[in-house]
């Protein structure tokens, strides 16, 4: 646990940009549904399904590198690092995330099922199929304000999770900044114009993340994936039935100077928000080059079988150098009606593209942008029979 570490730390150039919420009350960021006791993960509604998740922000030391450095055995120039023998096995910082829980008691975390653990830093995945609509119980377990704020579902004004100068006031503001301990319901819908269009595939991909102080809250930890399938094409639990495999892969670039715990993980060092102007080489040492918050081929190795039809969900975070070329060796996929074995991303970007894997072997998944390759955005996949 970090000592004293809150938005208060925040530097007032910033907090004085801050806009207000003058009508906001602590009792107004409860839930606008009572969450006593246990929900069920599923209800029908007219329309679909009501799929329901209780997802917390929590704190936690997160490290970059579980199994060690340099697990891709790619030849590197040698750095300063290697010529002071400081010999750095592990790169673990302070951080917020996103994670599911059993119910509404928030005391039993859900078990990530084995096809989902290499999303690694990335919140749960939220699924569902147009027609259906998503509850969110959440609960704010950090030091931080923060909030869920969904890209491509439907939202009204008490559900959007994002302050700003909208004009509303009271109620429908309690979403827009989930003080410290409190907890907040988010619903969201499901129309046809959150799932695929005419060039889309079976199923998109969208994102969710924390809108408080959006750069800062995701350069935290704080974003995860939502995949929408399209109506009628999918199995119970949301998944696209055409699809074998999925995988989820952001290309994230986390700041850690623009993290809320910098100072907290750096010794009070320099303020984080103007560091790119006064100390850009502190910056770029704490740049944290990641695929779901993995460096040097830590990703978890991802398995499929020859012949499968596998989808591929890429996603990138928002810093400016967000800006990727997601490569696979050994196989090709199709990505808008186009055949690529790279795929271009700008920053927050979300893209799908489908692979039906010929070879087999272990092949390197990585960023083909040089310094985010160097810097450690690589990773294994594995092709078996
Ligand atoms: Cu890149």
């Amino acid at each position: 646990m970090m000592p004293g570490i809150a938005q208060d730390s925040m530097p007032m150039s910033r907090r004085n940009a801050m806009p207000m919420a003058p009508e906001y009350r602590e009792d107004e960021a409860m839930p606008v549904h009572p969450s006593k006791g246990k929900m069920p993960a599923l209800e029908e509604s007219k329309a679909g399904l009501v799929r329901t998740y209780f997802i917390a922000a929590d704190e936690i030391d997160w490290d970059y590198t579980p199994r060690g450095r340099n697990l891709a055995g790619l030849p590197h120039v040698e750095t300063a690092e290697d010529e002071t023998g400081l010999g750095i096995r592990h790169r673990i910082y302070h951080k917020a995330i996103y994670q599911e829980y059993t119910d509404a008691t928030f005391k039993t975390l859900k078990v990530r099922p084995q096809q989902w653990e290499h999303l690694g830093i990335l919140g749960p995945l939220i699924r569902c199929e147009v027609g259906d609509s998503v509850r969110v119980f959440f609960r704010n377990n950090t030091h931080l304000s923060v909030t869920m704020h969904p890209h491509g579902l439907e939202y009204k004004k008490d559900a959007e999770g994002a302050l700003y100068n909208d004009g509303t006031i009271g109620t429908v503001k309690a979403d827009d900044m989930v003080r410290p301990g409190g907890s907040y319901t988010y619903l969201w819908t499901v129309p046809e114009r959150s799932g695929p269009a005419g060039m889309d595939e079976s199923s998109v991909l969208w994102m969710y993340h924390s809108h408080f102080v959006e750069s800062t809250d995701v350069n935290t930890g704080l974003v995860g994936p939502i995949i929408v399938t399209g109506r009628g094409l999918a199995r119970p639990d949301g998944s696209p039935r055409n699809i074998d495999r999925e995988f989820v892969t952001d290309f994230a670039i986390f700041d850690e100077t623009d993290s809320w715990f910098f100072e907290g993980n750096a010794g009070k060092q320099a303020r984080a928000v103007r560091m790119k102007e006064i100390n850009p080489l502190l910056r770029e040492r704490n740049l944290l080059y990641s695929i779901n918050g993995y460096i040097e081929a830590n990703l978890p190795l991802l398995t499929m079988r020859k012949g499968e039809h596998v989808r591929w969900y890429l996603l990138s975070n928002s810093n400016e150098e967000d800006v990727h070329m997601a490569h696979w060796h050994g196989n090709t996929a199709v990505w808008n009606k186009m055949r690529m074995d790279s795929i271009f991303l700008g920053p927050m970007a979300m893209a799908t593209a489908d692979m039906v894997p010929d070879s087999e072997g272990t092949w390197l998944f990585h960023c083909h942008v040089n310094d985010h390759f160097m810097g450690g955005m690589v990773g294994l996949y594995q092709v078996l029979p």
